[in-house]
C-alpha cells in the first residue's frame, strides 16, 4: 500500500530550499524547539572539531584468457548513449556501468537471460533493485524493504519495495511500502532503516530527495502494528525531520542508520556525509522522540581521503560469544562495528573499534585498517550493506545489494536488475580478534538436496580436475584444502591474486572453478594464493577471477580478492554458494568474502560444471569436499485471499 495521503497542500507550499540551505532558518521554520544560538553554536562547535580532527583429473595446466576476437557485434541502442552513470546528476552513487559503452555488444539470446534469474536469492519479479532497507522481525515475519523502481530496470523513481519471509529464504512479494508522493521525498524514497522501539512501536528513518533534490531525513510509521505483515506506512505530517547542517552539501548528507539507546536513556542515530570535498564521516544525532533531533559536537569518526559516506552502519558485536547483540547492548566485553559504502570506489569497507557514548565517538582499534583504507565487507560486487538485529533468533544478520556489471541496455531487455546476497549472520572472529565473520543464514542449509562427497582428491601442479556431481548451477560447495609442499625455501612476489588464476606462483593458486563448461572455455575460479614472501612472512589470498566467466565483452569482468589469515592449526577451507549469475564465496568461515556476478553465455543451464584446479608450481593439494544441490526458494506474489 501506498503511504498515508492525508498531509498536504500546505506542506508542498512550503517546498522551497532558502530554508534547507540553512539549518536555522530551517529549524524556525518547521518551529523546532532549538534556539538559533544553539544551533550555531553547535554548527561552530561541529566545524571546528572537523578542522581538530583533520589534523590530528585432465593433466591440461588451466588454459589462459582468451583475448581472441570477441562474438559477432551488433550497433548499439541509442538508449545506452549516456556518458555518465546514472544516478550521479541526481546526487547519488552511480548505478549503471558507461564504462561499457565502447564495448563491443554480445548477441544475447533470451534463454542466456533467463538463465541469469537466480533460484535462491532475493530479487523483485521485474524492474530495478539496489540498496536494503529498514530490514526487521515482527511477529513471526522478516520485513525486507528494498530501493525499488516499479516501472522500469534501471535506477530512477525510487520507491520502498516490500517483501516478507518466514525464514529469510522463501519471500512473498507486498504491495509497495513507500513512494514518492510528497515534496520532501518526490525524487526518491531513499535508504533508510528502521528501530524497534521499546513499547513496541516501530519507526522508520529514511532519506527522502526533495523537490530540489535537497537530502533531507524523513520519519515514517506503520499504520497498524498489530498486523504482521505491515502493509500499510504513514509518512510523518511533519516530515522533514532533520535537514543537513550547516557545512554539508545539500546533496551529501544522507542514508540514517537504526537508533541505539544510549546509556543516558536517549536516542542516537548516526548519518553519513562528507567534510571538505574528500573526508568521509558520520554525523550523530540525538533525539527522545524520532520527531526532533539535535545534532551532537564533532562527529561519530571521520577518515580523510575516505569521500562521501553512504549507507552508514554501526552496531555491536560481542567480544566471546555465538549470538548477536541488540544495536543498543553495550558494555565490557563489547566492539563496535562502523562501516561506511564509499560513494567514490563503489566499495564497503568496515573496522571494529571502541565507542565511547558519552562523547559519541568511536575509535578504531587500528588506524592503519581505518573505515574506508582497511578491510571490505566484502570484496567482489557488493555495495550499500545494512544490518539489523534478528531478536527471534539472537543473531545480527547482513543484507548486501549486488548490482549488475553488464550495460543498461541489457538489464531492460531482461526486465530486472540487482539482487541481494543471501542474508548472512555477523560474528567477532575471536580467532583473530580482528576481523568479523560472515556466514549464510543456517536456513539456506533447509534447501539442501542430494550431496556428493570427494575425499583426499590430489590436485597435482599445473592439472584441473572435473567432479562429476550433475546439474551444477545451484550448488552449495564446502572444500577443504591440504596442501603438500615440493619445494623448499622458496619466496615469492606479494602480488595479491594475482593477474587472476592464470598468475602461477610457488604455492597458488589452487581452488576450484565453478561455472565452467567442458571445454573450459568459460569459468569462474575461486581460489587460495599462499604467499611465502622475501620477508619471512607467510600471506594467504582469497580470490574469484571473472576475467573468463564470459565471452562476452560488454560485461565487467574483474579479479576480486582480499587477503584472508589462515591460522596455525588450520586448513584452507571455503564455502560457496552458486546460484546461477551470482557466486558468494566465504573462507576461512567467513573472514574475506567475495560475491561475484557473473554473465556466462556456454557454461550454462545444462552445461555448467565444476571442476578442482591447482595452478600452483610448487605444492600438490589434497582436497575433500562436500558439495549439496540447492533447491529453488519460493518467492512470488502475495495473495490476499491466502490463510499464512
Ligand atoms: N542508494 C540510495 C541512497 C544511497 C545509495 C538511493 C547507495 O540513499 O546513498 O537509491 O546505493
Amino acid at each position: 500500500m501506498e503511504a498515508s495521503t492525508s498531509h498536504d497542500a500546505e506542506e508542498n507550499s512550503a517546498a522551497f530550499y532558502a530554508p534547507l540551505l540553512d539549518h536555522r532558518e530551517a529549524l524556525a521554520t518547521r518551529g523546532k524547539p532549538v534556539n538559533g544560538f544553539a544551533v550555531i553554536s553547535a554548527s561552530v562547535i561541529f566545524l571546528l572539531s572537523l578542522v581538530t580532527l583533520i589534523f590530528n583429473q585432465s593433466q591440461e595446466p588451466l588454459p589462459t584468457p582468451n583475448k581472441g576476437p570477441s562474438p559477432s557485434p551488433t550497433s548499439k541502442p541509442a538508449s545506452f548513449s549516456k556518458a555518465l552513470p546514472r544516478g550521479v546528476a541526481e546526487g547519488v552513487s552511480s548505478k549503471s556501468n558507461p564504462s561499457l559503452l565502447d564495448e563491443v555488444s554480445f548477441n544475447w539470446t533470451n534463454a542466456m537471460f533467463a538463465w541469469q534469474r537466480t533460484a535462491y536469492h532475493f530479487q523483485p519479479e521485474k524492474n530495478w533493485m539496489n540498496d536494503p532497507d529498514g530490514p526487521l522481525y515482527h511477529k513471526g515475519w522478516y520485513h525486507l524493504f528494498y530501493q525499488y523502481n516499479p516501472d522500469s530496470a534501471i535506477w530512477g523513481n525510487i520507491t520502498w519495495g516490500h517483501a516478507v519471509s518466514r525464514d529469510l529464504i522463501h519471500w512473498l512479494y507486498l504491495p509497495l511500502a513507500m513512494v514518492p508522493d510528497r515534496w520532501y521525498d518526490i525524487n526518491g524514497v531513499w535508504t533508510g532503516s528502521a528501530t524497534l522501539l521499546l513499547d513496541g512501536q516501530i519507526v522508520v528513518l529514511y532519506t527522502g530527495s526533495t523537490n530540489e533534490s535537497v537530502q533531507v531525513q524523513n520519519l515514517a510509521y506503520p499504520a497498524n502494528l498489530s498486523d504482521p505483515l505491515l502493509i500499510d506506512w504513514l509518512k510523518y505530517p511533519g516530515n522533514p525531520v532533520i535537514v543537513h547542517p550547516t557545512g554539508i552539501e545539500y546533496d551529501e548528507f544522507r542514508d540514517p542508520t537504526t537508533a541505539w539507546l544510549a546509556p543516558d536513556g536517549t536516542w542516537r542515530i548516526t548519518i553519513g556525509s562528507r567534510f571538505n570535498s574528500t573526508i568521509g564521516i558520520s554525523l550523530v544525532y540525538q533525539t527522545t522522540n524520532f520527531t526532533d533531533y539535535e545534532l551532537l559536537d564533532g562527529v561519530l569518526h571521520a577518515v580523510p581521503g575516505t569521500g562521501m559516506w553512504e549507507c552508514v552502519d554501526f552496531y555491536p558485536v560481542a567480544i566471546n560469544g555465538s549470538v548477536g547483540l541488540d544495536t543498543s547492548a553495550f558494555g565490557p566485553g563489547i566492539k563496535h562495528v562502523l562501516k561506511a559504502s564509499l560513494d567514490d570506489t563503489k566499495v564497503d569497507h568496515y573496522a571494529l573499534g571502541t565507542y565511547d557514548p558519552v562523547t559519541d565517538k568511536w575509535t578504531p582499534d587500528n588506524p592503519k585498517e581505518d573505515v574506508g583504507i582497511g578491510l571490505k565487507v566484502d570484496y567482489g560486487r557488493y555495495y550499500a550493506s545494512k544490518t539489523f538485529f534478528d531478536q527471534h533468533k539472537q543473531r545480527r544478520v547482513l543484507w548486501g545489494w549486488i548490482n549488475e556489471t553488464d550495460s543498461e541496455t541489457d538489464d531492460l531487455e531482461k526486465g530486472w536488475a540487482s539482487v541481494q546476497t543471501i542474508p548472512r549472520t555477523v560474528l567477532f572472529d575471536s580467532k583473530t580478534g580482528t576481523r568479523l565473520l560472515q556466514w549464510p543464514v543456517e536456513e539456506v542449509e533447509s534447501l539442501r538436496l542430494n550431496s556428493t562427497v570427494f575425499k583426499e582428491v590430489l590436485v597435482e601442479p599445473g592439472s584441473v580436475v572435473p567432479l562429476d556431481i550433475g546439474t551444477a548451477t545451484q550448488l552449495d560447495i564446502l572444500a577443504e584444502f591440504d596442501i603438500e609442499s615440493l619445494v623448499s625455501n622458496t619466496t615469492d612476489e606479494d602480488s595479491d591474486c594475482g593477474d587472476g588464476a592464470v598468475d602461477r606462483s610457488t604455492f597458488g593458486p589452487f581452488g576450484v572453478l565453478v561455472i565452467a563448461d567442458d571445454s573450459l572455455s568459460e569459468l569462474t575460479p575461486v581460489y587460495f594464493r599462499p604467499v611465502n614472501t622475501s620477508d619471512g612472512s607467510l600471506k594467504t589470498y582469497f580470490c574469484a577471477d571473472e576475467t573468463r566467466s564470459s565471452k562476452a565483452s560488454d560485461v565487467l569482468k574483474e579479479v576480486y580478492g582480499g587477503k584472508v589469515p589462515v591460522l596455525d592449526d588450520e586448513n584452507y577451507k571455503m564455502r560457496v554458494l552458486v546460484d546461477h549469475s551470482i557466486v558468494e564465496s566465504f573462507s576461512q568461515g567467513g573472514r574475506t568474502v567475495i560475491t561475484s556476478r557473473i554473465y556466462p553465455t556456454e557454461a550454462i543451464y545444462g552445461a555448467a560444471r565444476v571442476f578442482l584446479f591447482n595452478n600452483a608450481t610448487g605444492v600438490n593439494v589434497k582436497a575433500t569436499l562436500e558439495i549439496w544441490e540447492v533447491n529453488s526458494a519460493f518467492i512470488r506474489p502475495y495473495s490476499f485471499e491466502e490463510t499464512l
